[in-house]
């Protein structure tokens, strides 16, 4: 019976673990599910979703999950105000991707603050960001769930 439980136990400990460890990396508030809980196990999608569509996603999980936060066809200078992305969208996105069409302003970048500031990160015309914890801002800064404004540029 001892053996049982504590076989039992450990299982428990090596599940949450495994769980909660990608939690320890985010600084984010606790207002909605973490994205360890959200984005779990889940296939990295953003690649079967590469097309032309003059919009640009930004997703709050790994490897372009569910729906974006936030999606548009233009510049936002600022996440956390009341249009395009807002509110919530601020300090979320994990990954990041450019259906924009192509040619003109067709390459799109990221900034850690609002009004374009900060440092920057920069994804090509029809091109993803799977997971920004492996990028960082032009400023050193890892990126992940540190994006504050968006524009469209001629080139990254
Ligand atoms: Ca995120
Ligand atoms: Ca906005």
């Amino acid at each position: 019976m001892n053996r049982i439980l504590s076989a039992i136990g450990v299982s428990a400990g090596v599940l949450l673990g495994s769980v909660m460890l990608p939690g320890l990396a985010s600084a984010e508030p606790s207002a909605l599910p973490s994205d360890a809980q959200v984005a779990g196990a889940q296939a990295d999608l953003c690649a079967s979703k590469v097309t032309s569509s003059g919009y640009v996603h930004i997703y709050w999980n790994t490897g372009c999950n569910s729906q974006p936060i936030c999606s548009t066809t233009g510049d936002d200078s600022n996440y956390g105000n009341s249009q395009g992305c807002a509110g919530d969208d601020d300090n979320r996105a994990t990954s990041l991707l450019n259906n924009g069409y192509s040619g003109g302003l067709d390459d799109v970048r990221f900034y850690r603050l609002a009004d374009h500031g900060g440092g920057s990160v920069c994804v090509g015309n029809q091109q993803y960001v799977s997971n920004l914890a492996n990028w960082s801002f032009t400023s050193g800064i890892n990126a992940d769930n540190r994006i504050s404004s968006h524009k469209w540029v001629s080139s990254c």
